[in-house]
């Protein structure tokens, strides 16, 4: 049976939950209370010692790294070809070209935004550094910019083509940690991203909602005022 370590909040988490859920593959739900350090007890050490999630653990068979699951999983359950492409050599090389690509970019930079807004106030009970988040978005900016010139150009339906793949997932998974600090306007100003993001939605529907319970109620708690 598989068991699957997440949590919502976490962005390569809920592509996994997205991606588990739209494919109508069964798993055993294990939520890691990243807020209640849950990723750091005894328990969850033994089943990964990286203290991250997600995590996956496939009758004994154990794998981080939201990549490599998605990549097991799309083979293992062989689900649509589009999701991750395995009979194409040329399709697949573009799924993994825009996902090794995601790591330094939307991921890093949206993370890095998040962290400075929301994570590190929390964790030192210190107040916003200004300075940093202005850095923090301008990379973001570069990546969505990257999104439209480079992956999405020629009016691309989704990353890689006409249909949606993990790569989208991924990508967008993490652009909606924006929402969460009140920063999707770096995003949604770009129209080519606006829309993408929107289709990614749309094509996933209640489970993309479902999955982004957690992070409007975050948004709610943290206050637009605290805005500059
Ligand atoms: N490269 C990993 C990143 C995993 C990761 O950074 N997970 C975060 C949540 S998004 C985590 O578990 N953070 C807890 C910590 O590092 O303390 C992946 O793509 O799965």
């Amino acid at each position: 049976m598989l068991h699957f370590y997440y949590d919502l909040m976490s962005q390569p988490s809920r592509a996994v939950y997205i991606f588990l859920k739209i494919n109508n593959i069964s798993f055993v739900a294990k939520p890691v209370a990243l807020r209640n350090d849950e990723h750091y007890t005894d328990w969850f050490r033994k089943i990964t010692p990286l203290c991250q999630v997600p995590v996956i653990d496939d009758d004994g068979f154990i794998l981080t790294e939201s990549v490599a699951i998605l990549k097991y999983l799309a083979i293992k359950y062989n689900v649509s070809d589009h999701w991750y492409p395995r009979s194409d050599l040329n399709a697949q090389a573009r799924v993994d070209e825009s996902m090794n690509w995601h790591h330094l970019n939307t991921r890093y930079s949206c993370t890095s935004l998040f962290r400075e807004l929301i994570r590190l106030p929390i964790l030192n009970k210190a107040p916003i550094q200004w300075h940093l988040v202005e850095n923090e978005r301008n990379q973001v900016r570069k990546a969505v910019s990257s999104l439209a010139s480079f992956f999405l150009k020629d009016n691309k339906t989704f990353l890689c083509g006409n249909e949606i793949s993990v790569a989208d997932l991924l990508c967008v998974c993490e652009l909606m940690q924006l929402v969460t600090c009140w920063e999707e306007d770096l995003y949604e100003s770009n129209p080519v991203i606006k829309d993408w993001v929107h289709r990614v939605r749309d094509r996933t529907d209640l489970v993309f909602q479902e999955s982004h319970h957690i992070a409007y109620r975050v948004r709610s708690k943290f206050s637009k005022q605290n805005k500059l």
